[in-house]
C-alpha cells in the first residue's frame, strides 16, 4: 500500500513539474519578443486556455527559435503586415520602433493590421496642408 502511494506521489510531482516547465518555457519565450503585454499568450497560442494549441506565428517562432530580422520579416498570419510591424519592431533587432510602446497588432491573428494607420490623422492633415500650399 505504501508503495502505491509513493508511486502516485512521484507521478503527481512529475506532472506538476512538466506543467511548471511548460509554463516557464512559454514565459521565457514571450519575454524574448519586443512587446507582448497587449496580446500576451495569444501572440503564439490560439487561446489563453489551450496553451498547447499554437497559432501560425507560434509554430514559426517555435521552429525558428529566436526573434530576429528573419522572423520579423515573415507575415505568419497572412494578413498583409509583417510580424515585425505587428510586434512594433519592424527590423527585428529586439527594440521597439520609435514611437511604439506596445504591439500594433497580433502576429498570430489575421485581420488586425489594417485597424490603424501608421500616420495619424493630425499628421495626414499637416502633410495635406503642406502639399496644398505648394499648388
Ligand atoms: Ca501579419
Ligand atoms: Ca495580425
Amino acid at each position: 500500500m505504501k508503495k502505491v502511494i509513493y508511486i502516485n506521489s512521484v507521478a503527481t510531482m512529475l506532472c506538476l513539474l512538466l506543467l511548471l516547465t511548460t509554463a516557464t518555457a512559454s514565459q521565457v519565450d514571450m519575454q524574448q519578443l519586443p512587446a507582448y503585454d497587449t496580446y500576451s499568450c495569444t501572440i503564439c497560442h490560439t487561446s489563453e486556455e489551450y496553451i498547447d494549441d499554437l497559432n501560425q506565428f507560434g509554430v514559426d517562432y517555435q521552429s525558428y527559435g529566436a526573434w530576429d530580422s528573419y522572423l520579423a520579416g515573415l507575415d505568419s498570419d497572412g494578413d498583409g503586415c509583417t510580424n515585425g510591424f505587428e510586434l512594433g519592431d519592424s527590423d527585428g533587432n529586439g527594440e521597439l520602433d520609435f514611437g511604439n510602446d506596445a504591439e500594433t497588432g497580433n502576429p498570430g491573428a489575421a485581420g488586425d493590421c489594417a485597424a490603424g494607420s501608421v500616420v495619424d490623422e493630425a499628421t495626414w492633415g499637416s502633410l495635406k496642408a503642406l502639399f496644398s500650399s505648394h499648388r
